[in-house]
């Protein structure tokens, strides 16, 4: 098999391949395929892993691929512009080509510092080739029309993926990657297996759109899904809509899937698996291709003590959008309290994703080998939470064994972080812990079963930030039953404890398929859960509360003590420093201490997207947008209505289309 032309280390024999889809946080590579490629390793059983996410960016960032966009978006400015009249469809697309005919960047030079040592940290460069990046992705919005992207998220304009959209985009070739995917598999020896991980939300599109393509051109390739995002569709989603999966994939794996490659694999290479023996294999699904059936083998999770360590060997660490390597290595999985009502964290609801831990011993033989054979020094614990006694016996292992090595993680707030503890914790080398702290309001946190209270939280994070850790705030408003004091609790609490929170976030409640909400919606005043009509994965329940809270007014008094807060720090979203857990915002923390973010930031000049002259626009780009606008808000204001006896609301990508259609 051939890799892409500038991966360095030689692909083994690599009939089983594990692909990582884009799109996703391409300034660090993500762990679970290292993980699967670990376990199978040290039982003899030889897999090749490929980051499709970062190798696919840089053949976006390519100057062809750049100038060929270019090329397509002159030519549809020009069609376009040369009609009598546009439809507000024809409007909407116009617009976003016009503006994007203005975009200038080398997005090039954007990725380059994103990799350099010394300008990376030189916060103007740094944000002007964020924004360039960011750029890119406006660009595509317009080249790509109706579908939009960034690195955490692959969307159509307004409908969520269901099967329509999905063909639409794969018939359509409407993939960014598509050029791209088509030349590494013309070079590919045909795999046997190729298993595709579906972590996110923003990497359906291009997983489905890879399943497909895996099969046309190599139709005796067995090809898998599996992942946390593939495993919650697989659980939440009508049988009918699971079925259909299988018109894209031959199988899928829930929840962890070390036992399942490790028996399947094999299974696969000594020749046509017999459908006895596949029923047998843990955690695996199948569609019955006589009767349609799905069939599903036992449940089975993975002990850590038996885990190999991630094995990243297959990847170009140099590669990714950062100028040092950091890898994720995950000390646990699971979550040991796992009682939060608003909370579905990967597979814990299913009852069997029980906390377990790497034996302290294990985990810091794992991470010196690591640091030996890829150099690196800094590691993000990535999993649920670390129990305390656990973090606290990790610390001690890996002062004793003088394990030089800076780490950041998810922790829970509790009463053992004493300040000696929090000394220890720092003195291993945690460096950046980010706390669910969700509510500033006693009643709230009681409500959402978080077994804290406002007084602890006070305590252990000051615990934490005076024995040097930077601190990071996790926090929602809108919690179901949340009053708009109990909301300003929280904003108050921020505020008094800001000198003492070093990044924080205030986000709006979302409510998670298999949360406890979502399965016992009336105890927290919930009238209704409802889904749209194009929902068909049952990502994004919608709900309507039983009584009406805040109003306009208050939710306005939210905004503008938001903004207060945010004013006095430099907050971004994923993957950007700024962030919460990014790989960026640790590499500013190690470089400028606990308070990189707790200050503003030289702003970056934002774009103006105001066509060329040369352009010459011909239909009014200001009033597209006032158009645009005021369709959107008016379908959406309908769309997303439940149907009488709260049955699906109408959003979907068929329903969208015919209404702009009759505009
Ligand atoms: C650590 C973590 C993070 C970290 C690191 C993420 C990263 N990009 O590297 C941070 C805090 C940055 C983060 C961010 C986000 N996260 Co997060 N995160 C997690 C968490 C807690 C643990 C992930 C982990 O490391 N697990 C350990 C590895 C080894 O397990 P694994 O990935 O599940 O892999 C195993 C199996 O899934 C399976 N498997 C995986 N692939 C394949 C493929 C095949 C073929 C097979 C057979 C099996 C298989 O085998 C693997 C080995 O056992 C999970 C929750 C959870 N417990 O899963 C959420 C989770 C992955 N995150 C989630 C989300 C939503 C996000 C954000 C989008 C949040 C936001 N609103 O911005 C961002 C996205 C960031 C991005 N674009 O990359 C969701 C994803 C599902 C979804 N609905 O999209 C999860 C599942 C939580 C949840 N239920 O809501 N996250
Ligand atoms: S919110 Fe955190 S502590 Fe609560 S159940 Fe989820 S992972 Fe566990």
């Amino acid at each position: 098999m051939l890799k892409t032309d500038n991966t360095c280390h030689p692909a083994p024999g690599s009939e089983s391949l594990l692909l990582f889809p884009p799109f996703a946080d391409p300034t660090w590579p993500y762990v679970a395929l290292p993980a699967l490629k670990g376990y199978l390793r040290q039982r003899g059983i030889e897999t090749v892993v490929r980051d499709l996410n970062i190798e696919g960016l840089d053949f976006l960032l390519d100057p062809g691929t750049i100038a060929g966009w270019r090329q397509r978006l002159t030519d549809r400015f020009h069609a376009l512009n040369n009609q009598r009249r546009l439809t507000l469809y024809e409007q909407m697309e116009y617009r976003r080509v016009a503006e994007a005919m203005a975009l200038d960047r080398d997005f090039g030079q954007c990725a380059a510092i994103m990799r350099d040592p010394q300008r990376f940290y030189r916060k103007k460069a740094y944000q002007r080739s964020r924004d360039g990046l960011e750029e890119l992705f406006l660009l595509m919005e317009a080249v790509f029309f109706p579908f939009r992207f960034g690195f955490n998220r692959a969307n159509h304009l307004a409908a969520p993926w269901d099967f329509d959209l999905l063909d639409h985009y794969i018939a359509g070739r409407c993939s960014p990657f598509d050029g791209f995917y088509r030349a590494q598999l013309d070079k590919l020896d045909p795999p046997r297996f190729a298993g595709l991980s579906l972590t996110f939300v923003s990497q359906i599109p291009e997983t489905f759109y890879l399943g497909k393509l895996i099969k046309e051109y190599f139709p005796a390739c067995f090809v898998m899904l599996g992942g946390p995002c593939i495993d919650q569709i697989v659980r939440n989603a009508a049988p009918e809509a699971v079925g259909r999966i299988f018109d894209y994939a031959d199988a899928v794996g829930l929840q962890e899937g070390e036992k399942t490659l490790a028996e399947l694999l094999p299974l696969l290479a000594a020749g046509p698996a017999d459908p006895e023996r596949l029923a047998t294999i843990p955690n695996l699904v199948r569609k019955d291709p006589h009767t349609g059936a799905l069939l599903r083998g036992p449940a089975w999770t993975l002990n850590l003590a038996d885990g190999a360590a991630p094995d990243y060997s297959d990847l170009d660490l140099d590669r990714y959008l950062a100028p040092d390597r950091l890898l994720l290595y995950s000390p646990t999985r699971g979550c040991y309290w796992n009682k939060c009502s608003f909370c579905c964290y990967g597979f814990n609801q299913s009852g069997r994703h029980l906390y377990r831990e790497i034996p302290v011993k294990q985990a810091v033989a794992d991470l010196r080998g690591l640091q030996q054979e890829f150099g690196v020094k800094n590691f993000y614990f990535s999993c649920d939470v670390l129990a305390p006694a656990y973090a606290l016996d990790l610390a001690r292992g890996i002062i004793d064994a003088g394990l030089d090595i800076r780490w950041s993680t998810d922790l829970r707030i509790e009463a053992a972080y004493t300040p000696e503890n929090c000394r220890q914790l720092q003195q291993a080398g945690l460096r950046a812990a980010a706390f669910g702290i969700e509510s500033g309001s006693d009643r709230i946190l009681g409500l959402m079963n978080k077994g804290i209270k406002v007084e602890l939280i006070r305590r252990i994070n000051r615990n934490f930030h005076q024995a040097g850790i930077a601190t990071s705030w996790m926090t929602f408003l809108q919690h179901p039953g949340e009053t708009w004091p109990e909301a300003m609790e929280t904003l108050a609490l921020i505020e008094r404890q800001s000198p003492m929170i070093d990044q924080f976030i205030v986000g709006d409640f979302n409510l998670t398929p298999g949360s406890l909400i979502a399965c016992r919606p009336e105890q927290y005043g919930i009238a209704a859960i409802y889904h749209t009509a194009g929902d068909v994965f049952k990502l994004f329940p919608q709900y309507r509360m039983a009584e009406n809270g805040g109003g306009e007014d208050a939710a306005d008094t939210l905004d503008d003590s938001i903004a207060a807060l945010s004013r006095r720090y430099h907050l971004d979203h994923y993957p950007w420093a700024g962030a919460i857990s990014t790989h960026h915002s640790f590499l500013y923390l190690l470089r400028l201490g606990q308070r990189a973010f707790a200050q503003e930031w030289p702003g970056a000049k934002n774009p103006t997207h105001r066509p060329k002259k040369a352009l010459r626009p011909k239909f009014s780009l200001a009033e597209a947008r006032r158009h645009e606008e005021s369709f959107m808000q008016r379908y959406l204001a309908s769309a997303l209505q439940p149907g009488q006896d709260g049955g699906p609301a109408p959003l979907c990508f068929k329903h969208f289309s015919r209404e702009l259609r009759n505009r």
